[in-house]
């Protein structure tokens, strides 16, 4: 147990094995609270303000009041990181409703959960930055903006879940959510972007898609480079056509896509567009000046 890590809950730490939280939490029994998932690089938080702004962002629209100021919040993170010693990390920043009863009116939850851990990332798939990974279009559309929508990052992840469990069922790497109106809105957890033309294009986040902030990175990038990014509207076909395709997400960092319905982007190589960016990205996320030393 000495070794074991331990995890922050209400400003209190229990080792992993048994942090827990009661069963009449309405984070479990409604998917009602908002999260944040950051990752730590070399003993620094990435971008750890935007996450924290992201997450009181997420909870003012479903009008949960986190009983903590971002200051506090941000010291809570970099205080269980060094609790834990962790400096390559993932942390997972969970609020919910807190403990009600089983009625789903949240005024019966008098007290928000916090809960912050913070654990080694697990990378994804050997070669999936090299080669590119394989995508298909779920059946599962992305739930729109008048409904759970994922502009808000809240516990409501079935959408994805579901989204995630058609492409395993199919052998596929990763899922690709369109919104209502049949354009693309974005993957399970990350955003996409294509190449056209010489010129980048990603969805707007009014379909619906969260605005990640590995995404903005990305945007920013384009524009030192001195490439074109236009936020527009893609089709299905769109992407089938594209020359170059990729993923962006604080666990999947960028990932290019080499194939989306069996149909291949491009010539199923990661491009010079994708290349450059990702290599830039790398430069980005090793300088410490962008997130706050654990
Ligand atoms: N879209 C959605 C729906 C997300 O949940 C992103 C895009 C990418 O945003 P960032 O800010 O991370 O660039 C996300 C966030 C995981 C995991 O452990 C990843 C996310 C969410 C939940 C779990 O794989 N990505």
């Amino acid at each position: 147990m000495n070794n074991e890590l331990v995890v922050y809950i209400d400003g209190e730490y229990y080792p992993k094995s048994q942090a827990k939280i009661s069963v009449f939490d309405h984070g479990l029994l409604y998917g009602d609270g908002v999260f944040e998932g950051i990752r730590e690089y070399n003993g620094v938080v990435f971008k750890l303000k935007e996450h924290v702004d992201r997450l009181y962002r997420s909870a003012h629209a479903i009008m949960l009041k986190i009983p903590l100021t971002k200051d506090e919040m941000v010291k809570a993170v970099v205080e269980t990181l060094r609790t834990n010693k962790l400096k390559d990390s993932y942390v997972r920043l969970v609020v919910t409703r807190g403990e009600g009863d089983l009625g789903l009116d949240p005024r019966k939850c008098p007290k928000p959960s916090i809960i912050i851990i913070t654990d080694i990332i697990k990378l994804h798939a050997e070669g999936a930055k090299e080669n590119g990974i394989t995508a298909m279009f779920s059946w599962v559309r992305r739930n729109p903006v008048d409904a759970t929508t994922h502009e808000i990052k809240s516990l409501n992840y079935l959408n994805s879940v579901l989204a995630k469990i058609e492409a395993n069922a199919n052998g596929v790497d990763e899922a690709i959510c369109l919104e209502s109106n049949g354009y693309i809105a974005e993957g399970v957890g990350e955003n996409i972007f294509i190449v056209k033309n010489g010129e980048i294009l990603t969805p707007p986040t009014s379909t619906g898609a969260l605005a990640g902030i590995t995404a903005e990175v990305v945007v920013e990038l384009a524009a030192k480079l001195g490439i074109k990014l236009t936020v527009t509207n893609l089709t299905p076909f769109m992407l089938f056509t594209a020359v170059e395709a990729f993923f962006t997400g604080t666990a999947m960092e960028m990932v290019p896509i080499r194939e989306v319905n069996k149909r291949q982007i491009g010539n199923g190589k990661p491009g010079p567009v994708t290349k450059k960016l990702m290599a830039e990205f790398h430069k980005v996320i090793e300088d410490p000046t962008n997130g706050i030393k654990a």
